[in-house]
């Protein structure tokens, strides 16, 4: 621990300093955050430049992931391609910023990035105190904990007096907080800027714990000396929606970030795919015909042409396929974030 180069930042539970300390923390990064105004659109400054700049995470695989080519990858990726073949019908006019949890509100507030599509949990400060939107929800999520099978723990309940590697910038670093003060144990916690540093240290043994989303547990396991030697505890201790962020104050880029996810997860309703999208636009059905732009003037309404969510399901797929081949490979099944049709709570405003 002594060794250890980065911020640590030791909470005992009980004595009110460790709480203070770890909800200033995210507080002070998002005060950091200041909203920046511009006369010209986003809509306007992005077709000027020609590509969407996009903020990922700096390697979560399954949501933003680069290759040793520099090609993203991941669910949160695929938001913003899909974006890019909205406006400019061609997925590829996107850039991608990687960001650390600390560092995301600033880099979209200052106007650096256009959408922040980075595994981002939805809560009312950000919402509402950041000038910042959330446009939708790509991935119910919940915090949850990983420990080495040997330590023999099979419950989040037997943690008391625990070291727990994390994030700084998160909720993460809250929410672990609350639930070790609810439960009346200590804990240690270890905190770092950059996921690969708290996956090291897990990995080196400095924690005794590694809590995350549950998706970033399972996406930070692949990276693991050994990773069938990890369990993830049963409790599930919070909420983490997690959707793309977008500035206030300009409702149609809002507007088209919110409905090309709705997009997304209306074509999976539909059974409109990536490879059918082009005989789809012969169906007789209503709500197709409107997805697909064959009636109605949907995409215009948005400042973007008409067969916007055809460009964009042709070039990401629709939200089911985007998950089976980003997420489901990292084991998760599709659970909560199934269509409400399926069981699931993925509801998209219909495009009517
Ligand atoms: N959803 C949480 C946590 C987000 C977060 O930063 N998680 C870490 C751990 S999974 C992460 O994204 N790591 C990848 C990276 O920093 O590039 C939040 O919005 O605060």
């Amino acid at each position: 621990m002594k060794n250890l180069p980065l911020i640590v930042i030791v909470l005992v539970i009980g004595g009110g300093l460790g709480y203070f300390l770890g909800g200033g923390n995210e507080q002070a990064v998002e005060q950091e955050a200041v909203m920046e105004t511009s006369s010209e659109s986003t809509l306007e400054a992005v077709k000027a430049k020609g590509y969407v700049q996009c903020g990922v995470s700096q390697g979560l695989p399954g949501f933003s992931n680069a290759d040793d080519n520099g090609n993203w990858t991941g669910i949160d990726v695929d938001l913003c391609r899909g974006v890019a073949a909205a406006v400019f019908g061609d997925a590829d006019k996107v850039r991608f910023t990687p960001l650390s949890a600390k560092q995301r509100f600033t880099a979209l507030s200052s106007g650096e990035i256009d959408i922040l599509s980075r595994n981002t949990t939805w809560t009312m400060t950000r919402d509402t105190q950041l000038g910042l939107n959330f446009a939708g929800v790509n991935y119910y999520d919940g915090q949850g904990m990983m420990v080495p099978s040997g330590l023999g723990v099979t419950s989040a309940t037997e943690l008391d007096g625990a070291n727990i590697c994390t994030n700084t910038g998160t909720t993460t670093e809250l929410n672990i907080t609350d639930y070790f003060r609810a439960n009346n144990m200590s804990f240690e916690l270890v905190a770092f800027e950059k996921a690969d540093e708290v996956v090291a240290a897990y990995d080196a043994g400095r924690c005794d714990v590694y809590t995350t989303d549950r998706s970033g547990l399972a996406a930070q396991r692949t990276k693991l000396t050994n990773p069938d030697a990890h369990v993830v505890l049963p409790e599930i201790i919070s909420k983490e929606p997690l959707g793309p962020v977008v500035r206030q104050g300009d409702d149609q880029w809002f507007n088209i970030v919110r409905w090309s996810l709705n997009a997304m997860i209306n074509a999976e309703e539909l059974g409109v795919t990536q490879s059918n999208v082009d005989s789809m636009m012969g169906s007789d059905n209503p709500s197709i015909k409107r997805l697909l732009g064959e009636e109605g003037n949907f995409g215009e309404e948005l400042g973007l042409s008409n067969d916007w969510a055809a460009n964009l399901i042709k070039a990401v797929g629709n939200y089911g396929e985007s998950y089976d081949a980003h997420v489901t490979p990292l084991g998760l099944a599709r659970g909560v974030n199934a269509l409400w049709s399926d069981g699931g709570i993925l509801y998209a405003a219909p495009i009517r």
